[in-house]
């Protein structure tokens, strides 16, 4: 397996529930390389754009709104199989349907408050990334 990059986001909840070192230190614990990081808060409107993909489903206004709702972290992951590995990590998008020990069984109150993003695939880690970072800002 290739070294790859792979976008994740610490969402609204999780930065209020002070899930950060939390999250921070899964990362380490499972070989992750954190090659870029920065907190923002997204407008209503780059929420939208980030999750284009899910225009025109019943959640989107819900997920947006909440994604535009406070402070994010946002990271660059560097790692073997980084993308699948942290999908992995990550736990089922609906935290009732997690494994045990991962970030959203441990963390997430519900399927839309479910603490961390992660991409989910090559293409869309490269327009994720794309998104919030200029190859300058990556450091590995
Ligand atoms: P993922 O984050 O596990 O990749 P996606 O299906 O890509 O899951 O959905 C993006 C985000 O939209 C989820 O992480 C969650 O916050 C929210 N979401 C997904 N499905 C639902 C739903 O059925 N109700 C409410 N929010 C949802
Ligand atoms: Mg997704």
């Amino acid at each position: 397996m290739a070294v790859t990059r792979t976008l994740t986001i610490i969402k609204p909840d999780g930065v209020a529930q002070n899930n950060i070192g939390d999250v921070l230190r899964t990362f380490e614990e499972n070989k992750f390389k954190i090659v870029a990081m920065k907190m923002l808060r997204l407008t209503k409107q780059q929420a939208e754009g980030f999750y284009a993909v899910h225009r025109g489903k019943p959640f989107f206004e819900s997920l947006t709104t909440f994604m535009s709702s406070g402070r994010i972290v946002v990271m660059v992951l560097e790692g073997e199989d980084a993308i699948n590995r942290l999908r992995a990590v990550m736990g089922a998008t609906n935290p009732a349907n997690a494994a045990e020990g991962t970030l959203r069984k441990r963390f997430a109150t519900s399927i839309e408050h479910n603490i961390i993003h992660g991409s989910d695939a090559p293409d869309t880690a490269a327009f994720e990334i794309g998104y919030f970072f200029s190859e300058m800002e990556i450091v590995s």
